[in-house]
């Protein structure tokens, strides 16, 4: 396991308890990435810009990596291109910031060709800006090999613009599938609901017992990263379930845009589960809760949101009603469960039934014949029927779509008609 020291340079407004959750999740970031932390190094004061942190801090860091033996430093901090080359310059040891080391487990974990085009539009996203001071800085040192870059010319900023171009084109046209398959999935009485939510939280868990799948599920960040659907019936109503990647504080919108198409499972469903894990404390949660809501504010319209409390299992009933005060302002009705041993899970497929988009109930008399028959066969796929007599005619009350009753009316119209010519 490669070793690492892991920096950051707290925020002298935040809260001690924020700056030491933020220090948490970059440790668990660089575990999730394979990466041994061997040492943290903290610091509030005296920051020069042409390190990030103070000159002194930077001189201490640098005999920590040759006394540790440590192949990389990783700041939670934001680096420009001059700064990760002034550190590795003093401390001579590979640097990267926050947004690197997700990138670097998103890669690992791209399997699929539309995974790995994501992660190359971030990366090459993340570059875009600096192309132009890392082909300068490369120009004034005359340190050919800095940041990957073999060798450098002045068309680098054009070639990263032209490669973004290229991966954007093919991404749009997976896109368009992706839309047309969710018009046919709603065409075929399917409702759609995703279940969101920060990493961690636990929604491959919940998924998994929904559906009764075996998602990859881990205490790690980012386990899940492309969207994986399964159907479920609930009270009739046929539903598709969607397991997505999880959020996480203070990405960048570019890098969240270049995982949109795997977020437009969850812009363009009829119903967000979001998953909260309730085992955590207030402030974490409620840190989390703001972090959810900023990403999903602006992409989505009208669509319902379920706040589900998680991880119940984990708490005690007083815990519980404290969590459940603390969410109350931003949803008034949260399901508390646990994905893991399936508490609660009847309240929320309620819920979530109440929540999908409105059926109609009507009934309809259909005569007892062949054609009949078969209408009720396609009846029972496409509709909710919830009562039944075949005596001289066939009653059916059911709950369906507008266009299926439609359908239905138009379907009896045309069999009574057939039936009249026949018996004249
Ligand atoms: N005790 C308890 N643990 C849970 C529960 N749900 C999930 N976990 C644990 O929480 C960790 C994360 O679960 P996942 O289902 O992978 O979480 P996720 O939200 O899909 O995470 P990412 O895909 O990494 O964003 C795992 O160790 C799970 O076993 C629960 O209800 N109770
Ligand atoms: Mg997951």
């Amino acid at each position: 396991m490669k070793r690492v020291i892991l920096v950051q340079r707290n925020d002298p407004r935040s809260d001690e308890s924020v700056n030491s959750s933020k220090l948490s999740e970059l440790w668990e970031l660089a575990e999730s990435a394979g990466y041994q932390v061997v040492d943290v190094v903290t610091q509030a004061k005296n920051p020069i810009r042409k390190y990030q942190v103070g000159r002194g801090k930077i001189e201490e860091i640098a005999v920590m990596v040759q006394e540790l033996g440590c192949e990389k430093i990783i700041f939670n901090n934001q680096l420009s291109t001059t700064q990760i080359y002034n550190i590795s310059e003093t401390c001579k040891c590979e640097v990267i910031d926050r947004f690197q080391l997700i990138l670097e487990i998103f890669a690992t974990r791209a399997t699929t060709r539309r995974a790995k085009l994501q992660v190359e539009l971030a990366k090459l996203k993340y570059e875009l800006p600096k192309a132009r001071a890392i082909v300068s800085l490369l120009k004034n040192e005359e340190r050919p090999g800095f940041m990957g870059l073999g060798g450098y010319e002045n068309s680098y900023e054009q070639d990263v613009k032209n490669r973004i171009g290229r991966i954007q084109k093919e991404l749009v046209s997976a896109r368009k599938d992706s839309e047309s398959l969710r018009t046919f999935r709603h065409d075929h009485g399917f409702s759609l609901v995703a279940l969101a939510g920060y990493t961690n939280a636990g929604k491959s868990t919940l998924f998994n017992t929904l559906v009764s799948e075996s998602v990859p599920v881990e205490n790690m960040l980012f386990t899940t990263l492309l969207p994986i659907t399964r159907s479920l019936s609930i009270h009739g109503r046929r539903v598709l379930f969607t397991d997505t990647v999880g959020f996480i504080e203070g990405l960048p919108h570019w890098l969240v845009d270049a995982f949109r198409s795997t977020l437009d499972e969850i812009f363009l469903a009829d119903l967000i589960l979001l998953v909260v894990d309730a085992s955590e404390p207030p402030e974490t949660i409620r840190q989390k809760l703001a972090t959810s809501h900023n990403t999903l504010w602006e992409q989505i319209e009208g669509v319902s949101i379920v706040t589900v409390l998680n991880k119940t299992d984990l708490i005690t009933e007083e815990e519980l009603k404290e969590r459940i005060a603390l969410v109350g302002y931003l949803t008034p009705n949260p399901v508390a469960i646990s994905g893991k041993n399936g508490t609660g899970l009847t309240a929320l497929m309620d819920e979530i039934y109440q929540h999908l988009p409105k059926w109609k109930r009507d009934s309809i008399s259909l005569p007892m014949s062949e054609e009949g028959l078969s209408v009720v066969s396609w009846l029972f796929d496409e509709a909710v029927v919830h009562k039944i007599d075949y005596s001289d005619q066939i009653m059916v009350d059911f709950e369906a779509r507008d266009e299926i009753i439609s359908k239905v009316k138009a379907f009896r119209k045309e069999l009574l008609q057939s039936h009249d010519c026949e018996s004249i």
